[in-house]
């Protein structure tokens, strides 16, 4: 019964897709959550612990867990792992000094067998500042192009005015067709 239901909501377009937005603290995963939600910025404080919230976009539905950054919460990210299909990644363009704390999490994950099936959308995030890091920059740190197990794409963006947001989800959306 259960996968009678499964299958009919394929067809119909309501299948839910599970997301994870990740990221360092103050990366501006809240922030994005909710500028994908309301179109607004909200005011946000540290995450502890997650938000979870459901966008759908032309009928597709994706559950998004905004999970929080602190380095204590990093070790229960893996709580959210199973059945994930897309990693958001959130990045500070504008935070050289912990890129490769960034690139450290970013291969923990790609190598966890619970996320062997999952699709990743890398934000580079806050590109309304001066001097941020530009996507190529971040590309070339992370070494993306030698990614060849898991789809994979980067997007500038800024949270603040939602520039760049919608691209992103666009990329998503192709991925669930592409699968
Ligand atoms: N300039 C700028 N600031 C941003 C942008 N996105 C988020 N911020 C700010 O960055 C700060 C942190 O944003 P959050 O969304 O709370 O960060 P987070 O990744 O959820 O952090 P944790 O919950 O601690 O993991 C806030 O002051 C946001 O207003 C952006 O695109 N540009
Ligand atoms: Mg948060």
């Amino acid at each position: 019964m259960g996968q009678l239901i499964a299958k009919l909501m394929g067809i119909f377009g309501n299948q839910e897709h599970k997301v994870i937005i990740v990221g360092l603290d103050n990366a501006g995963k809240t922030t994005i959550l909710y500028q994908f939600l309301t179109n607004e910025v909200v005011h946000t404080c540290p995450t502890i612990g997650s938000n979870v919230e459901e966008i759908i976009l032309r009928k597709t539905h994706f559950l998004m867990w905004d999970i929080g950054g602190q380095e204590a919460l990093r070790s229960t990210w893996n709580k959210y792992y199973s059945k994930t299909e897309f990693i958001i990644l959130v990045i500070d363009s504008t935070d050289r000094d912990r890129l490769l704390t960034t690139r450290e999490e970013l291969y923990k994950m790609l190598a966890h067998e619970a996320l062997r099936d999952a699709s990743v959308l890398i934000f580079a995030n806050k590109q309304d500042v001066k001097d941020s890091m530009t996507t190529v920059e971040i590309s070339q740190f992370l070494t993306l192009s030698a990614i060849k197990d898991h789809p994979w794409h980067i997007q500038g963006c800024c949270a603040l005015t939602g520039e760049g947001l919608p691209a992103g989800l666009q990329w998503m959306l192709s991925q669930t067709t592409a699968n």
